[in-house]
């Protein structure tokens, strides 16, 4: 298959989609039929703190960063009901994947998505005020339903980010992947090449990895900088770990 039938994006379907029962007509507007993309991967996530805040890393330090957290982890939606704390994540794959995706979903905003854009998926969503201990607005958090990659870069870092390889048939693998020859543990977040009390174990010799996991587990191991964090790699093998949280 050529690159661009390769070419892949992800889609979460969030708490709020879930908790408004919009979770068939966002897949019947993300269809084949309507998009031309196929699935490739899909799995129902309770997302731990620890890869709510990779995934929106880039927004750490920012005020509605907290809030942003609580709403991808379920904790707004359904604050009394753990077993509901879920996202939808799912890989698409076709020509634009990126590009069709994000034009179906719309603008970050739900209210520009309304005015700009009537129709698409993030015009059902709402804006919320984000308000400090004293009841000051210090800013909005933007409940709009869904996400979707914003580009080719972004969706390969979140790709990798929620699923391991063997979440997606062989076929259908659009990043190179390697097979490890090692264990690999994590213990408070510390990378261990051997089993302690205590340690984790996320990767055993003979198992299909990312190729640039096992690049950037390596650097880690040697004390080297590395291109991302060791959460980063491990996040997805701790997906509905009861311990995660
Ligand atoms: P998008 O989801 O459209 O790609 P990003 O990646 O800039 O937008 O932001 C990720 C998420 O962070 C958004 N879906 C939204 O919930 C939240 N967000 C982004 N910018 C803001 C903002 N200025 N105020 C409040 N929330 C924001």
């Amino acid at each position: 298959m050529n690159k661009k039938m390769l070419e892949q994006t992800l889609v979460l379907i969030k708490p709020d989609a879930l908790k408004n029962s919009l979770t068939g007509y966002i897949l019947s507007q993300l269809s084949e039929f309507h998009t031309g993309l196929r699935f490739a991967a899909t799995k129902i996530v309770h997302v731990s703190k620890m890869l709510a805040e990779e995934h929106y890393a880039e927004h750490k330090g920012k005020v509605f960063f907290p809030s942003l957290l609580e709403y991808i982890m379920g904790n707004l939606h359904y604050p009394e009901q753990p077993e509901k704390h879920r996202v939808i994540a799912i890989v698409y794959q076709g020509p634009d994947a990126v590009k069709k995706m994000r034009d179906i979903v719309g603008p970050t905003n739900p209210h520009i998505a309304r005015e700009q854009k009537p129709g698409c998926i993030r015009a059902l969503g709402t804006v919320v005020p984000i308000k400090d201990a004293a009841g000051n607005v210090v800013g909005e958090r933007m409940d709009n339903l869904i996400h979707a990659s914003a580009n080719d870069s972004d969706a390969e870092r979140e790709i990798k980010l929620w699923f391991k390889p063997n979440d997606i048939p062989p076929f259908m693998h659009a990043y190179p992947t390697e097979a490890s020859k090692e264990y690999y543990y994590m213990k408070d977040h510390k990378l261990s090449m051997k089993e302690e009390p205590g340690s984790l174990c996320f990767i055993v010799p003979g198992e299909t990895v990312w190729k640039s996991d096992l690049e950037t587990l390596r650097l880690l191991q040697q004390g080297s900088s590395a291109p991302c964090t060791l959460e980063t790699v491990v996040a997805k093998y701790f997906i509905n770990e009861k311990q995660m949280g």
